[in-house]
């Protein structure tokens, strides 16, 4: 009797087990179905309006030797996936730099996501040592930075005053750009020093394919970010093992 009690018991246990494992096997296949889309979004994305060919520099013009040095900070204006990205690398072109080669990396998220990023606020910022590569790129990996919607990514370099062969006042030219890219979304800031709490203060700025710019073009700035995952693909998973929690302890 003990050994029919241990069979049946044994047996009991073993259909139990098979239902709990189909059930588990359940959830698990539904589970999965509902986190495979966010999952899917959760990769890197890159954002780029150049084509690998930026064969246009672009500085101070010389008639700005009244003023001396000129800051420059130049950038793409950029959509992230939705809802939201952690931007984790920007990558930029040069062209040729100041006698002191530091570059600042500015990431902006824009308020009213308007496509003007002249009322954006930096959420990131750092400095580096920058390099002429021609066409190649400067990579800068940083901190993951949370951008929603509409957000701007700017290079910055102060372009120093020198003089060429003939005495003639001479700027360095940095921002490398490319004239087969979206203009649109492309702008430039020129001050003495420019106000990065408030773009919209700064001595001159322009979209690219504004009246006082001769060539068009995207500057070669690109970046790269995770998609952050939507919070109700989050919820689900909490609730749904906390259902598989919740269900074990019968078995
Ligand atoms: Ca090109
Ligand atoms: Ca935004
Ligand atoms: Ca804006």
């Amino acid at each position: 009797m003990n050994g029919q009690i241990r069979t049946l018991s044994g047996t009991r246990w073993c259909i139990i087990q098979s239902r709990y494992a189909y059930r588990v096997s359940l959830m698990i296949a539904v589970l999965c179905a509902l986190v495979m889309p966010s999952s899917a979004r959760a990769g890197m994305t890159s954002h780029q309006y150049d084509d690998g060919v930026s064969n246009i520099t672009l500085g101070p013009p010389d008639s700005f030797s009244i003023y001396g040095d000129i800051d420059m900070l130049w950038g793409n204006y950029f959509f992230a996936a939705a809802p939201a990205e952690r931007i984790t690398e920007v990558s930029f072109g040069l062209g040729d730099l100041s006698a002191d080669p530091t570059v600042s990396i500015w990431v902006f998220d824009d308020p009213d996501d308007d496509a003007d990023p002249t009322n954006a606020v930096p959420v990131f910022n750092t400095t580096m040592t920058g390099t002429d590569l021609g066409f190649g790129f400067n990579v800068a990996t940083i901190a993951p930075t949370l951008v929603e919607g509409g957000f701007f990514v700017a290079v910055g370099h102060l372009a120093q005053l020198t003089e060429d062969e003939f005495g003639d006042p001479d700027y360095p030219s940095p921002a490398r750009f490319d004239p087969d890219g979206r203009a649109d979304r492309s702008w430039f800031f020129y001050d003495s020093d420019i106000p990065e709490e408030n773009l919209a203060g700064s001595g001159f700025f322009t979209r690219m394919d504004g009246p006082q710019v001769p060539i068009q073009g995207a500057f070669a700035i690109r970046a790269e970010g995770v998609v952050v995952p939507e919070p109700g693909a989050a919820l689900t998973l909490v609730t749904l093992a906390g259902w598989l929690v919740v269900r074990r302890r019968p078995g």
